[in-house]
């Protein structure tokens, strides 16, 4: 007889030893009391549990779980990568490395990035007895991550030059795979390989020929990290008048550095580059720019097992990137040496802030990538209003909107690699060296700020599922985060991009508009990408137009136009980079839809904003008076 029917009976017929033949014993435990206690089940639904009618009784959690969204490999899921790829750099050697990267990206690193982010790195500043030995503890998991950085070699390919031209596009091809389940490792091989060219580009000798080598390593016993100490406790934007570290020369040549660094990333480094202002006999320095110097340390112990020369004082809570150790530092005594002539320690680390600023904007698109690949993912499995949410076409249209913001930003990103290559190969032209120190800054704010939005726009598309802690979802907004505010913010890198058309003469803009244009030129006539075409011809003009009345005005007012104008030229740009890429003879109708879908922004923000007096001398006023407003209107 069914459970069913037996209650059936059981109503019928009140008989309750008749009912329970059949039913295991301790389903249905049967209470002696004739009432049923409040809280307490009843017989009758005892007897539905039994049946499994009712699912989520007692310690049963109920028969419907969610799928969680599957990263694949994420070279083989990535339809632009393979085509940029196929485009410019079609050997087999660099995608079958890419192919097999991606498997073990799939497979076993994202499973360490995890273990990176659950298990965080912590400060131990006492030994048992009581000695002052101030170890970052890390995770397994993170040294895991330096192993496999060397083996792969993430930072030796950009030196190893295999490819040519194509070597940079090649290494952070590899990096963009990488970064997301990376742990936030992409941040210590930034600045990793940051290190490794400015020391290149300074001259690689004695004292910093082996740091050279191992920096640029494959074998992980040999391989270190370097870190990179700017930000000091009046800030990380304005160096020059917020560096307060002392450089004091010793008898042999050397220097001892004392000072605070307030926000010193990936402080497990073996070694680093730093700003210091290098005393005289007196004891005085040089304020501003013109006293910095920069200065290689390498992060040693004493034989007690002291650090030489370095207090830690404490890790920094931060929103994310809590995968990575960054503390505050005092330098007390470290021992370094001074690899720039004094004074011209800014534009010495600046190669290093360039290469910083390109792994910041491939982590960006990286972080966009893998978003749009979980939540594609997600779509297939997740039903919701009686179908799956790919069917809903309200959902696509929102998955391939990031699809765009992400194909964008890996194109703009892959085409400053192109130029770096080129530039480190000795094939660039004047113009594609300017063009990089424009783009640099360009793509390094751009990105970021698109990363946090799409990143964002991802989570949402998991319902709720996006906002829990342990599905590992949420980490990839904190860790979005902080891609716009480390390297420069989006107001000070806009600035910086002022500054370079300035120091130029205006060379590095000249640059910009002939190599928009010559992108461009393969489009012509190709009647599908007309209306793009027309959307960059006239964004171009807008720009042109723009540079010229802004050069008639007060500096005030560009620099209040620094930010739109910067995202001006992203925008266009980038238009120009996907229509350029929609014409390759490889490319699908897919690229086609994405450089039209593009060009649906105001690709020249600059240009709306102006004729609507945003940078005129009356708006500042008008901005404060928003900013401050207190009047409460009776
Ligand atoms: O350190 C930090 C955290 C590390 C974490 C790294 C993680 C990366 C991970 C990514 C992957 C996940 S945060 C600290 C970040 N701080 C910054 O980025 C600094 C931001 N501020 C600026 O960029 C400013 O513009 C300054 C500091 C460069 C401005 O300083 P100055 O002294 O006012 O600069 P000047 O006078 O304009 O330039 C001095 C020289 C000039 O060369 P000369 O003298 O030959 O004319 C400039 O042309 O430096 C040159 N220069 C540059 N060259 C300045 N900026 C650049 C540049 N961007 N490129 C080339």
């Amino acid at each position: 007889m069914s459970v069913r029917s037996a209650l059936l009976n059981r109503r019928i017929a009140g008989g309750c030893g008749r009912v329970l033949r059949g039913v295991p014993r301790q389903l249905v435990h049967v209470r002696s009391a004739s009432a049923v206690e409040p809280g307490a089940r009843s017989d009758e639904e005892q007897l539905w549990e039994a049946a499994g009618f009712l699912p989520f009784s007692g310690a049963k959690i109920g028969s419907f779980f969610q799928e969680r969204p599957v990263l694949k490999n994420p070279f083989l899921e990535d339809a632009l990568l393979r085509g940029y790829l196929r485009r410019h750099l079609p050997q087999e050697a660099a995608f079958s490395d890419l192919c097999a990267f991606g498997e073990r990206v799939a497979n076993e690193v994202d499973r360490w990035g995890r273990e990176c982010e659950v298990a965080p790195p912590q400060l131990v500043h006492f030994d048992p007895w009581g000695r002052r030995v101030d170890h970052i503890v890390t995770s397994p998991a993170w040294k895991r991550m330096k192993d496999l950085s060397a083996q792969e070699g993430l930072v030796a390919i950009g030196y190893e030059r295999s490819f040519g031209e194509w070597s940079r596009v090649y290494q952070m091809s590899k990096l963009y795979i990488f970064s997301p389940s990376s742990g936030l490792y992409t941040c210590p091989l930034a600045m990793t390989d940051g290190a490794a060219k400015v020391i290149q580009s300074i001259g690689v000798s004695w004292p910093v020929d082996d740091a050279y080598s191992r920096l640029t390593s494959r074998q992980p016993e040999r391989f270190w990290t370097s870190g990179q100490w700017m930000t000091e406790r009046q800030g990380g934007s304005d160096v020059a008048s917020g560096t307060e570290t002392v450089a004091v020369p010793q008898a042999d040549g050397s220097y001892k550095l004392h000072g605070f660094k307030w926000f010193t990333s990936a402080t497990d480094a073996d070694m680093t580059l730093t700003l210091a202002r290098v005393q005289d006999r007196t004891g005085a320095t040089t304020p501003g720019s013109r006293g910095l110097s920069l200065f290689y340390a390498e992060v040693s112990r004493d034989e007690d097992g002291r650090l030489k020369g370095i207090e830690v004082q404490r890790l920094k809570d931060k929103l994310g990137t809590r995968q990575m150790p960054t503390a505050e530092l005092l330098l007390d005594g470290l021992p370094a040496h001074r690899l720039s002539e004094e004074g011209r320690g800014v534009a010495s680390i600046a190669n290093m802030l360039t290469i910083t600023r390109i792994h910041n904007s491939v982590s960006a698109a990286a972080a966009m990538r893998r978003v749009v690949q979980l939540a594609r993912d997600y779509a297939t499995r997740r039903t919701a209003f009686g179908k799956l949410l790919k069917d809903h076409p309200l959902h696509i249209q929102t998955l391939a909107r990031m699809e765009v913001e992400t194909r964008g930003a890996f194109l703009l990103v892959m085409d400053v690699c192109r130029l770096l290559g080129r530039e480190e190969s000795g094939m660039a032209s004047q113009l594609d060296t300017n063009l990089l120190r424009l783009l640099t800054p360009v793509v390094k704010l751009y990105t970021g700020k698109q990363a946090v939005a799409v990143v964002s726009e991802g989570l949402e598309s998991f319902g709720g599922q996006g906002y829990i802690e342990d599905t590992g979802l949420p980490g990839l907004l904190r860790d979005a985060q902080v891609l716009s505010i480390w390297e420069g913010t989006t107001n000070v890198l806009s600035l910086d991009v002022l500054r370079c058309v300035a120091r130029s003469s205006g060379l590095v803009l000249h640059a910009y508009f002939t190599h928009a244009k010559s992108l461009l030129a393969s489009a012509s006539g190709v009647s599908s990408l007309a209306p793009a075409v027309k959307a960059v011809d006239g964004a171009l003009s807008e720009l042109e137009d723009f540079v010229q009345v802004a050069a008639t005005r007060a500096p005030g007012y560009l620099e209040l136009a620094a930010r739109d104008l910067a995202y001006s030229l992203a925008r266009t740009y980038t238009a120009a980079l996907l229509i350029a890429h929609a014409c390759w003879k490889g490319a699908s109708p897919s690229d086609t839809f994405a450089a039209l879908r593009w060009c649906e922004h105001d690709l020249c923000p600059v240009a709306t904003k102006q004729a609507r007096g945003c940078y005129d001398p009356s708006t500042p006023p008008l901005d404060a008076a928003l900013v401050y407003d207190q009047r409460i209107q009776d």
